[in-house]
């Protein structure tokens, strides 16, 4: 029997080269996960996704087979884009059991007005960044990087995971958090008091009072050393820790 209740993660940057976490991710599925009616991956779930005709790979095949188990057995599972997985797509989609979300998608949780979103749109100090989420995003580029051969690609994606790891270390902390004016922003156009993201691995309730109202923002912890997830019903959320 499954709970009304609804579960999200984000950032496992899932990779070949991080067994351990595909195995956490695995047992999540077969554990909490199996538990719950919703789950919502909220970005970031692949480390780099170089295109749908990758699914017989052996990583995209185990995630895909796991997913569709779940889903088989009535989890509801929505999955949004990050920066890394941005070309995820339909056939990921059809074949995993799963429903794409745009960023941002606004939902009624358990009778709550939630924003969801990936997080790095909040970002907004970081203007070399967002630079290339403007690219990426774009889907006249997309078109074109999905129209090389997938040896291509792989070598494009391992290309841009290391400018990204190389762009960071110049970067502050501060950069690289979220920007408390893009984050008032979005409670304001959402007109919602309660706001789920990842992005920035730095898992938080946040309270931010917008307009004279006090509003949540839960960001999510990635899956690097061990995993986590937050948990919501009707009575609220808590972040939750995942070892495995
Ligand atoms: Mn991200």
């Amino acid at each position: 029997m499954r709970v009304d209740a609804t579960l999200f993660i984000s950032d496992l940057h899932l990779s070949p080269d991080a067994p351990a976490t595909l195995n956490r991710f695995l047992a999540f599925l077969d554990g909490p996960a199996s538990q719950v009616r919703r789950l919502y991956i909220l970005g970031d779930f692949f480390e780099s996704w170089v295109g749908d005709d990758d699914l017989p790979s052996p990583l995209p095949d185990t995630v895909v087979r796991a997913l569709r188990a779940q889903a088989d057995t009535g989890l509801e599972i929505h999955i949004m884009h990050g920066n890394r997985d941005f070309l995820l797509g339909k056939d990921f989609c059809l074949a995993s059991g799963t429903h794409l979300l745009a960023d941002p998608t606004l939902i009624e949780l358990h009778g709550t007005p939630t924003l969801l979103m990936h997080g790095d749109s909040l970002c907004t100090d970081d203007l070399a960044y967002q630079q290339f989420r403007l690219q990426v995003r774009n889907p006249a580029w997309q078109q074109a990087v999905l129209a090389r051969p997938l040896a291509e690609r792989r070598l494009l994606a391992a290309q841009m995971r290391d400018q990204s790891s190389i762009a960071k270390d110049g970067k502050t902390m501060v950069v690289m958090d979220v920007n408390e004016e893009a984050v008032a922003e979005a409670f304001r156009n959402h007109d919602c008091p309660r706001l789920i993201h990842g992005h920035t691995h730095r898992p938080a309730r946040h309270v931010h009072l917008v307009d004279d109202l006090e509003r949540e923002r839960w960001v999510l912890p990635d899956w690097y050393e061990t995993g986590g997830y937050l948990k919501c019903d009707s009575l609220g959320c808590q972040l939750l820790a995942w070892a495995g």
